[in-house]
């Protein structure tokens, strides 16, 4: 091929890619342009296949001519691609256009559960009346939660609480009592003592009143010369704080294997006002506690003179003061995370 031909030929394939480009507006029609101008069947590779045969006094030239047609049709193609690149940016952009006007999305304000009410209730009233606030894990070990407390292994009393066990010497802390053992031991024999402990505990239980998981509130004040009359005063106060005035507590003699005496401690049912209905299974009361003076070898076992001092403790059943307090019938309400449910108590 002469270098005379491949000018002419090179300035006419410029005119028509020229004019071809400006015909393109989509990526499927550059790839088009690009397959006829760049691609292999294209004039500009059949030139370049030629080469060898350009008579050697020209074919230097001949090779600039084709350089410069490659650079033109690869720049017309790359000014393209980037002016469809930016439009379609542009496109997204208007699209995507924030209307500034339009109201803004409502936060969606949580609630306190209602067994966190309770909680900040009975914390914060005790405090007002001395006590502090301890913690425990909720993961414990076997000798905190059963042998410290009295109930050494394989005695029938730890029957009364079926635990999780995590392995042989660790439970899921089945009680909140386990802070005894804790304080006693941090305390080293100290005293006055006078502390409460809210927290989640666990038991193999499961019905309408009765979860696997649920929270108690553990109260122990150690001292001299703390008494079972001091005891039932501050439950009453508790109580009555509570649910009100007008309800009646009830002490009735019970059995814990870490309090002698022991009591359970009931209220007057709020549903019938004590006369009897389902509620209260037609007994006027129900149950929201155990308590009791701490039993001297409890005292013992974790460093203090049972000779010197002497304690009381209690553990509230927070779950089933809030069903008393809140009316409501199945505790399964407290741990199915249904936000209709627990938003009723957003206004506390
Ligand atoms: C105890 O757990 C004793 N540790 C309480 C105690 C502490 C007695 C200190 C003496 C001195 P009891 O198993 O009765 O006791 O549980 C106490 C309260 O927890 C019950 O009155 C009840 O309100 C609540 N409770 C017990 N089991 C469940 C359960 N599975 N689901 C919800 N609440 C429960």
């Amino acid at each position: 091929m002469k270098l005379s031909d491949l000018k002419e030929e090179s300035s006419k394939i410029i005119d028509e890619a020229s004019k071809e480009i400006n015909n393109v507006n989509e990526t499927a029609s550059l790839n088009e342009f690009k397959n006829k101008f760049l691609g292999k069947k294209s004039s500009l590779t059949d030139f370049y296949s030629k080469m060898k045969e350009v008579i050697a006094s020209e074919r230097k030239d001949f090779g600039l001519v084709l350089t410069s047609l490659r650079d033109k049709l690869n720049s017309l193609y790359d000014e393209k691609e980037k002016k469809l690149k930016e439009e379609k940016l542009k496109k997204k952009m208007l699209a995507e256009k924030v209307d500034i006007t339009l109201p803004g999305r409502d936060m969606l304000l949580g609630s306190k559960h209602p067994n966190e009410i309770i909680i900040d209730d009975i914390t914060s009233y005790l405090m007002s009346l001395g006590f502090s606030v301890e913690e425990g894990p909720e993961v414990e070990s076997d000798l905190n939660n059963f042998e410290l407390v009295n109930i050494p292994k394989d005695h029938p009393s730890r029957d009364m609480q079926d635990s999780f066990s995590i392995n042989e010497n660790t439970v899921l802390r089945s009680h909140t009592s386990c802070i005894q053992a804790r304080v006693m031991k941090k305390m080293n024999g100290t005293y006055p003592v006078k502390i409460i402990c809210p927290g989640k505990v666990y038991r193999r239980d499961n019905d309408a009143t009765h979860s696997h998981e649920f929270f108690q509130c553990e109260g122990l004040v150690i001292g001299e010369h703390v008494t079972m009359s001091h005891l039932l005063e501050t439950l009453t106060l508790l109580l009555k704080h509570l649910f009100g005035e007008k309800r009646e507590v009830r002490f009735r003699p019970s059995y814990f294997p870490f309090t002698e005496p022991s009591i359970e401690v009931d209220i007057s049912c709020a549903e019938c006002n004590g006369k009897g209905c389902n509620l209260c299974k037609h007994t006027g009361f129900i149950e929201v506690l155990g308590a009791g003076m701490v039993h001297p070898n409890v005292l013992r076992m974790n460093g203090y003179d049972d000779k010197k001092v002497s304690a009381y403790a209690f553990g509230i059943g927070i779950d089933r003061v809030a069903m008393l307090k809140y009316k409501i019938e199945d505790i399964k309400n407290f741990y199915t995370g249904d936000i209709n449910f627990l938003k009723q108590f957003v206004k506390e």
